[in-house]
């Protein structure tokens, strides 16, 4: 019996291989899986073997009724499917399945809502590169050649006079340098530093803005920056003003926001300060108008420059700045 068995498993599964159309197929399975088939006689059979022969049949016979049923599944499968009969398998009473739709990302979505908020208030965008000369990147911003932002445990070098650059001001040098005031734009963009932490990734997204004209002053930075946090964080939102430094804004400020989370009662995400830094700011240094050829006596002007990813973190509630370079769909989905 065992032979026999071995001989049908054989045939059918040449026979199987050869097939090469339906009906010819469903011979196949006739012959051999069919309720009168080959197979089925031979297993009526295994109950007339002498007891101790009986279970090792058995088993055999299952394990070959099992080989040729899934070379009859790989003969339709190449057979139908092989001649772009799909039909015969397609059951269109089946729901369908939904594509998946893509979306902005959420640092997308938050710089083009900033982006909106100052056009508004008439500010021009503009884009410019992300490899810098160190010219438009530091030296006519007033970074001195020993600031330490210029050591190499805080930029990417591309070589000596080349980095990536640091922030997005290198546009602000190269539109006052092809223009004249009135001037008011703000640069979004890419920026890099050598950081990697919960708070820093060495890649993040920068806004950067100016404004410059005659008789500029430090209310009408002020005006600007509540109108913006006002729109963003919503209006009755209170705002700070804190003295600070950069080298290229005199005198500077950094701008803090009441907290958007707990109110300004204090909580985890504002340290219990009931404040939370988001930009810096400044009136722009009579020195970079001087490397630009603007007259500082004439032209004064403010400045500010704001992370996206910060903003979006506060937007969101999200605690993890690294979420937003993992392509993790968990995440993104969400926005
Ligand atoms: C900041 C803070 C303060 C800034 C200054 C300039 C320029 F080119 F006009 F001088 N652009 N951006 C600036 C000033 C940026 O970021 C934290």
């Amino acid at each position: 019996m065992k032979k026999k068995l071995l001989e049908l498993e054989k045939n059918a599964l040449k026979a199987l291989e050869i097939a090469d159309d339906p009906s010819e197929l469903e011979k196949i399975r006739v012959t051999y899986l069919g309720k009168k088939g080959q197979l089925t006689s031979i297993m009526k059979n295994v109950g007339e073997l002498p007891k101790s022969e009986r279970p090792e049949a058995g088993k055999l016979a299952n394990i070959i009724k099992s080989n040729i049923s899934k070379g009859f599944e790989e003969a339709r499968d190449r057979i139908v499917i092989g001649k772009g009969d799909q039909a015969a398998f397609l059951d269109v009473t089946l729901p369908g399945r939904e594509p998946l739709r893509g979306h902005l990302h959420p640092i997308t979505l938050v710089i083009k809502e900033m982006c909106q908020i100052f056009a508004r208030m008439g500010f021009t965008v503009v884009k410019g590169p992300n490899v810098e000369l160190d010219y438009y990147n530091f030296e006519a911003l007033n970074f001195p050649k020993d600031h330490p932002a210029r050591d190499m445990q805080d930029t990417l070098y591309v070589s000596e006079n080349v980095v990536l650059r640091t922030h997005t001001s290198n546009m602000q040098v190269r539109i006052m340098e092809a223009q004249k005031p009135p001037l008011s734009v703000i640069a979004p963009g890419k920026v890099y530093r050598r950081d990697s932490d919960v708070s820093h990734t060495p890649m993040f997204h920068q806004l950067e803005g100016f404004l410059v004209d005659k008789d500029v002053s430090f209310g009408d930075l002020k005006g600007t920056l509540t109108s913006f946090a006002h729109q963003m964080f919503g209006r009755g939102t209170a705002l700070r003003f804190r003295p600070s430094f950069f080298p290229f804004t005199e005198p500077s400020a950094e701008v803090d926001i009441q907290c958007v989370l707990c109110g300004g009662k204090g909580c985890r995400t504002c340290s219990h300060t009931g404040w939370l830094e988001i930009l810096g700011s400044g009136m722009i240094d009579p020195e970079v108008f001087r490397f630009v050829g603007y007259d500082p006596e004439v032209y004064s002007g403010f400045a500010f420059g704001m992370g996206f990813e910060r903003i979006a973190m506060l937007k969101y509630g999200i605690d993890d700045i690294q979420l937003f370079f993992k392509n993790d769909m968990r995440f993104l989905r969400q926005f």
